[in-house]
């Protein structure tokens, strides 16, 4: 199944491959005979229908170029940029990044700028897909109130993007100044199931990551490039939970992928699936079963693929702090049949001993793994001390306080306050969804820990004991209770 979907959309390429190489001298005007012929002749006038991420507009099906009409309007508008965390955007069409724009190769567009009268600034665009004085930057200088208009003719099909241009550059790009603009190739792109728009931006802020309010831009970290968020679409979150993006088994999927920088480039990667198919940089050249593609800042990569099994596919940036903790993470919820040739799910969980080389045959139960004697409490405070250092610490940090917004504090918690078997539930079973600890909301995911009733016994006697909480003891047998 797999193969021959895959085999027509690399020959359907291919062939796109081949006609932007030979440039396809292919002039001839549609005829009776062939409606379905690809003309250069000029016929007619279009508005461009714009679309915020991640949806794109539809693919183009004119087989001749047009005159395409482009109305982009700046808005400067606060919004946030995390749930609790306010920013104030300059935008290309009210959202980060800006609308999607598609035309075809050889339509001549023409482009309209207006900038809303309520914004502070001047702004103007330069977009890669134009041949001209600083991609129509020059044409385009657009007062608060006014609208400029410039025209070009988009002669090289590819995925281009487009920002603002207005000094200080790196300042407009920095508050969300980019977005988009396919130019088609003439003969099409081939078809696929979905289309979705993801674009990269790194963003700086005068409090870290998480520090709720308004967040002003700040220079400093901007020229270190050291960024408090990496985000897809603009803001933490934009593409998880509700908003993640869906797709059934069989079908196959098309990613534009931009990158707004300003500083960073990004390692596109998607966790539980193969490129197919991707036009690196966003050009013409089209390479074939890839992992992870780099998206320059100012650039682009195109991905396609098929989506073969059921699963929960994460977009990240591979460059992975960033995901985890710097917010580029996007969901693809595929959803249908299973298909265990392909992928089984785990089919065993044993516990190997590196040492003696031995497998042993897995105790269902690690309480097995409990020490004929008991251990003091002292004894507990030890080894807990080592499984939360080794364990918990990289996630709920060494004093215990965790990390704002991501994941939440052991240190004086009231989560499990009156309960312990709330800690250790957590530790055995995992814990995702929303939980609210010391009046924060947090909504990750704690994987269920693979450790003995002893371990979590100490692990969890060790938090009851440290970082201000009121003290405890569990036993193994209070953990066994609850496996
Ligand atoms: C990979 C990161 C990660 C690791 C490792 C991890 N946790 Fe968590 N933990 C989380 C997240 C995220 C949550 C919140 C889950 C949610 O939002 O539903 C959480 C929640 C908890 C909670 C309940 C909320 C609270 O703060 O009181 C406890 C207790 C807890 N973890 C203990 C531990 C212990 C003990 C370990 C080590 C054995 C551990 N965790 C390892 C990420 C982690
Ligand atoms: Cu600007």
């Amino acid at each position: 199944m797999k193969k021959i979907a895959k085999t027509a959309m690399v020959v359907a390429s291919a062939l796109f491959l081949s006609c932007v190489i030979t440039s396809c001298s292919n002039n001839e005007a549609p005829t009776k005979e062939n409606s379905e012929a690809i003309s250069d002749k000029m016929e007619g006038e279009e508005i461009a229908v714009l679309t915020d991420a991640p949806n794109v507009p539809a693919p183009i099906t004119r087989k001749h170029p047009t005159k395409m009409i482009v109305n982009l309007e700046v808005i400067e508008k606060e919004m946030e940029m995390m749930d609790g965390v306010k920013y104030n955007f300059w935008t290309f069409g009210g959202s980060v990044p800006g609308k999607f724009i598609r035309v075809r190769e050889g339509d001549f567009v023409e482009f309209h700028l207006k900038n809303n009268a309520s914004s502070k600034l001047p702004h103007n665009i330069d977009l890669h897909a134009v041949s001209g004085q600083g991609g129509g930057a020059a044409a385009t200088m657009t007062s608060p109130g006014h609208e400029t208009q410039f025209s070009f003719t988009a002669l090289n099909p590819g995925l281009y993007i487009y920002h603002c241009a207005t000094a200080p550059v790196g300042m407009h790009i920095a508050n969300g100044m980019y977005g988009m603009i396919l130019v088609e190739p003439k003969e099409g792109m081939p078809k696929v199931d979905k289309e979705f728009y993801v674009c990269q931006g790194d963003f700086y802020t005068k409090g870290a990551y998480g520090e709720e309010g308004l967040q002003q831009f700040n220079m400093e970290k901007a020229l270190k490039e050291e960024p408090d968020y990496v985000l897809f679409n603009g803001k933490v979150g934009s593409l998880t939970g509700e908003k993640a993006l869906k797709a059934k088994v069989g079908e196959t999927v098309r990613l534009f992928v931009g990158n707004g920088g300003p500083n960073l480039v990004s390692s596109f990667h998607v966790i539980g699936e193969i490129f197919d198919n991707v036009y690196p940089e966003g050009g013409s050249t089209l390479n074939h079963n890839v992992q992870t593609t780099l998206v320059p800042a100012g650039g682009s990569a195109i991905t396609e693929f098929k989506c073969d099994v059921p699963a929960t596919l994460i977009l990240v940036d591979h460059s992975i702090f960033r995901t985890f903790n710097k917010g580029t993470l996007g969901m693809l919820k595929v959803e249908g049949a299973e298909n265990k040739s392909i992928y089984s799910g785990q089919q065993d969980d044993r516990i190997y001993q590196g040492e003696g080389g031995a497998v042993q045959t897995m105790p269902e139960d690690p309480s097995t793994n409990v020490p004929s004697k008991p251990l003091t409490k002292e004894e507990k405070m030890t080894q807990g001390k080592n499984i939360f250092e080794s364990t918990c610490q990289a996630c709920h940090q060494s004093d215990g306080k965790g990390i704002p917004k991501a994941f939440p504090p052991l240190a004086s918690s009231d989560y499990f306050k009156t309960d312990k078997n709330k800690a250790i539930t957590a530790v055995l079973h995992g814990l995702s969804g929303k939980v609210t600890v010391n009046g924060q909301t947090f909504d990750g995911v704690m994987p269920k820990q693979t450790l003995s009733d002893g371990q979590i016994a100490s692990v969890i006697t060790y938090v009851l004991n440290s970082f201000g909480n009121k003290g405890g003891d569990v036993t193994p047998a209070d953990v066994k209770k609850l496996r």
